[in-house]
């Protein structure tokens, strides 16, 4: 009896002792707990892990050498541009990790190491080929709906099958990530490796803004390089804004003529058709915001008469947002989004609606007058009035994207508008937006100009949009994704790739795998560890990514 006793209250002390260990928090908070990364503190790299970490992946002892003179792609189903694109491109990353031991293997004891690898019994000799079986032809371009499972079988003779060009292209980045560099930097192994791997949710998205700064093409051409290395499918272009226009049109000159920073300050319909191909080749949608009525200074240079004249103490003492009232700014809007249209390829627009300046509004006495004749009594009101008047204005060719002041204030919207969440750290908004049936990106928790200090990935690490959601009547799948947000204000050429980079990761590894679990001090060093790793890839690619945790080396840097 004794003997049961002590039994049970050791056991209820060692229970006691693990509780610590498992956080107590509240079900629809769990995904809020902080994954316990030390910043400053040193972790070292992985080899070979993949980031985001794919769905179901063997790992096995057993592993074969890069020589690039002797591996080769193939192509075994369907073929096209794309994916010999994508060959010639991914031939080059690895010639050039294989540059780094060329560097380090002049050195003189090569001779021993390589004897080391050689008579190792893990080792299965060098490794020949990736098979590439594309089952469907390919599609001209990504899409909400695109499909990007792949699987991966690597050994001697190695295997990439998926139905979709998208999914060979994510299994391909997978593929160049599995290597690692061994014996001093002396050889390029791979291991025996099978991995099944898809997206947990469809949208992963980054917003960049070209108003605020200019970004050259050259940086949004590397972002994009960026965003692939992240499986990051969505390039949301906040182009224009009320600092500068620098979007080029052929119809309306005038607007980058009199808005951008400068004539050399803008996109050309060459630059931009040459930014959408790019992206297409990487799996990548390009999805243009032009953000109405607010934030909408810049259109203001040539066609003062659109925007709000704001009054103070009755004088006009600037310009405001759009204004509503008059027909010249929804024929302007109209002819504009119709070029843009047959410019951007996607499926989606975004028409902003967010931060509406409605103190102006509320000062013109004109908007009063006819606020007044049409019977509204909020700015709110009148803000859903225009939104309801601009929506139609795309016509069949594009379903609407707006941020949530939009549905809040609200406009009529077609069931198709998805709504981007970004005011709130929780799930209200979303729960509102889910009960009348909207498709939502949330974005709440990823804005990257907010900087914390260190390495500062894991604060983004720590919120999944579907998992806080405790409610059986709604549907999780309408959470399409979520988006990281680089808003311009203090980032240009000189900075953005870095600041972005690899604090976007995070965000792109929680919109891409599958649900961690728990997230504890053990598998939080776990994830900085393969993030480390990961930078320095990033880096050997030409992305200069800041360091992801404390001192650390990265080898190979280009
Ligand atoms: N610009 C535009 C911005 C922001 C938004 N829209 C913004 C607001 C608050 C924060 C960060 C960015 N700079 N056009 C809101 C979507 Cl904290």
């Amino acid at each position: 009896m004794l003997n049961l006793f002590c039994i049970v209250t050791v056991l209820v002390l060692f229970i006691n002792t693990l509780k610590p260990l498992v956080p107590n928090v509240d079900k629809k908070l769990e995904s809020l707990v902080i994954v316990k990364v030390i910043p400053d503190q040193q972790y070292p790299p992985t080899k070979g892990e993949v980031w985001p970490k794919p769905q179901q992946q063997i790992k096995e002892q057993t592993y074969f050498k890069l020589s690039p003179s002797v591996f080769k792609f193939t192509e075994k189903g369907e073929t096209c541009e794309i994916l010999k694109n994508a060959i010639e491109r991914y031939t080059i990353v690895l010639r050039d990790i294989h540059r780094i031991v060329c560097r380090h293997s002049k050195k003189k004891w090569k001779h021993a190491e390589t004897r080391k690898l050689d008579t190792n019994p893990d080792y299965k000799g060098t490794l020949e080929e990736l098979q590439i079986n594309l089952s469907r032809p390919c599609e001209a371009y990504p899409h909400m709906d695109m499909d990007e499972n792949y699987s991966l079988n690597v050994s001697a003779v190695s295997s990439l099958t998926s139905d979709s060009i998208w999914g060979i292209l994510r299994g391909m980045e997978t593929f160049a990530q599995l290597f690692y560099l061994s014996n001093g930097y002396k050889d390029v192994l791979i291991n025996s490796t099978q991995i099944v791997d898809f997206p947990r949710y469809p949208y992963r998205g980054l917003l960049i803004d070209t108003s605020r700064h200019y970004l050259s093409v050259a940086n949004i051409l590397k972002t994009l390089d960026a965003m692939e290395m992240n499986k990051m499918n969505v390039l949301h272009w906040h182009i224009v804004d009320d600092q500068s226009f620098p979007y080029q049109s052929e119809k309306f000159p005038q607007l980058s003529e009199q808005g951008a920073y400068d004539p050399s300050m803008v996109y050309t319909k060459a630059n931009i058709n040459k930014i959408v191909k790019y992206a297409r080749d990487r799996g990548i949608r390009v999805l243009p915001e032009f953000d109405v009525p607010g934030h909408t200074k810049s259109w203001g240079a040539a066609y003062p008469g659109i925007l709000t004249q704001c009054y103070e103490s009755g004088k006009v003492v600037g310009l405001g947002p759009m204004d509503p009232t008059q027909n010249t700014t929804y024929k302007l809007i109209r002819e504009l989004f119709r070029e843009v249209q047959d410019l951007f390829p996607d499926k989606y627009f975004h028409l902003g609606g967010d931060e509406v300046a409605m103190d102006c509004w509320r000062s013109n006495p004109d908007i009063l007058n006819f606020m007044a004749r049409h019977n509204m009594t909020s700015t709110s009101e009148l803000h859903a009035y225009f939104m309801t008047k601009v929506l139609p204005l795309l016509g069949q060719k594009s379903k609407p994207i707006v941020w949530q002041e939009v549905f809040y204030d609200g406009a009529v919207l077609p069931s198709d508008a998805i709504i981007q969440v970004w005011k709130t750290i929780g799930p209200q908004d979303m729960i509102a937006i889910l009960s009348k049936r909207h498709k939502v990106i949330y974005s709440s928790s990823w804005y990257l100009d907010q900087l914390s200090n260190g390495g500062d990935w894991y604060n983004f690490y720590v919120f999944d949009p579907r998992r806080i959601i405790d409610s059986k009547s709604l549907k999780l799948e309408d959470i399409v994704g979520g988006e990281a947000c680089m808003w311009g204000e203090v980032v240009d050429d000189t900075n953005f790739i870095a600041r972005v980079w690899p604090r976007a990761s995070a965000p792109a590894e929680v919109l891409w795998s599958a649900l961690n679990p728990q997230y504890t001090l053990s598998n939080g060093s776990e994830i900085a560890s393969r993030l480390e790793e990961h930078v320095c890839r990033m880096n050997r690619r030409g992305i200069h990514a800041q360091p992801a945790n404390g001192p650390s080396v990265c080898i190979g840097r280009i």
